[in-house]
């Protein structure tokens, strides 16, 4: 088959070895905790180290938000930092057992929704989170929120596996009551989106206490009601779904704009890889529009690769031709292997 030669001498034994993949999108209504709880899973999993957190613990208490540290962790950008809103995805890498997760940190606020979008449609999984405190859990489900907006984007974006953590629960000193209200109105509310119960997991956390994410609280009392499993179990034991290296490349536009991969600049296109394997240097297709392309770089979670394969999102930088109708490439465009079309 000729879109054989675009894999290089690359073995396809070597994709398949690898740990399974997930991509993780982290929704939920504007400041339901979404980035701290992520920064401290990240810290906790060894990719944040000590030194920056206690930078951040200091930097955020000077400039009057003492308990963003976490969240500074994704929210990297000094106008986040300085609203302590999260405004573009962040994307960031780690390893569990079993996986290698990509996770997508979404903006919750409501202006930046085709941000969130543009995370939510490369996502595997997501991960709902959601304030347990009894005014901003109304303002997020009953007002009008993006508890349930963001659970119908992800529902019709194709995510189709949940995971809900109630939030903020040591407000609650980890009240089952609280959390089963919550549960049973949220779980009524997804099934009505045609999410299936087997789908659906929901744990008690607190992002910023660290509860939960890893290991249970350190006062067993406190949590004796819970038999469940740890966001970090859980999320290992999600089964990754099968990817399909062996097809013609396949990938598909999510956003277009300056690069967000560190040490890349440039114009990036993001997307996911659903088949094949993109590689640098070679040529592509962007279809419908039907322009040829070159690859300067490619950049993902974990920095610059040369190579993306099947179910795996990141940016391709295009070489910077000026003849390139840059604005023309569009969201749910696609990029193929240039010689597919004409076999
Ligand atoms: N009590 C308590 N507060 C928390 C917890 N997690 C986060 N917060 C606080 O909630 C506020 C918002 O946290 P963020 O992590 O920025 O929330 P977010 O969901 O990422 O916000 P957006 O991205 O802007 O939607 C901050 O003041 C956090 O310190 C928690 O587990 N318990
Ligand atoms: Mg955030």
């Amino acid at each position: 088959m000729k879109y054989e030669k675009n894999i290089n001498n690359l073995s396809l034994l070597n994709l398949e070895d690898e740990k399974p993949n997930l991509n993780l999108v982290v929704i939920g209504h504007v400041d339901s905790g979404k980035s701290t709880l992520m920064g401290h899973l990240l810290y906790l999993m060894g990719e944040v180290d000590e030194k920056t957190i206690t930078k951040y613990k200091k930097q955020s208490k000077q400039d009057g938000k003492s308990t963003f540290h976490f969240a500074w962790a994704l929210d990297e950008d000094s106008e986040e930092r300085k609203r302590g809103v999260t405004v573009d995805i962040a994307y960031k890498h780690f390893q569990t057992k079993n996986k290698n997760i990509t996770v997508m940190d979404a903006p919750g606020h409501q202006d930046f929704i085709p941000n969130m979008i543009t995370g939510t449609s490369a996502a595997d999984c997501g991960l709902l989170i959601v304030d347990s405190g009894k005014n901003s859990f109304d303002a997020g489900f009953f007002s009008g929120g993006q508890t349930k907006e963001h659970a119908i984007l992800a529902r019709s974006l194709g995510v189709k596996k949940l995971i809900i953590c109630v939030n903020k629960l040591e407000i609650w000193d980890w009240s089952k009551e609280r959390f089963d209200y919550i549960k049973n109105l949220l779980n009524d509310y997804l099934l009505s989106l045609d999410f299936k119960n087997e789908d659906l997991y929901f744990l008690p956390i607190s992002g910023l206490q660290g509860v939960n994410l890893i290991k249970k609280p350190d006062d067993l009392t406190k949590l004796l009601w819970y038999e469940g499993n740890t966001l970090i179990e859980l999320i290992d034991s999600l089964e990754s779904p099968s990817r399909d290296y062996e097809s013609p490349l396949r990938f598909s536009i999510n956003d277009v704009g300056t690069t967000k991969v560190e040490s890349l600049q440039g114009f990036g296109i993001f997307g996911k890889v659903e088949s094949g394997v993109v590689e640098v240097d070679h040529e592509y297709l962007i279809t419908p529009l039907n322009i040829k392309v070159k690859i300067r770089a490619i950049g993902c979670d974990l920095g610059k690769v040369n190579l993306l394969k099947a179910g795996t999102t990141g940016e391709l930088l295009l070489l910077n031709d000026k003849s390139l109708p840059f604005d023309d490439i569009r969201y749910l465009y696609f990029i193929i292997l240039f010689n597919y079309l004409i076999i």
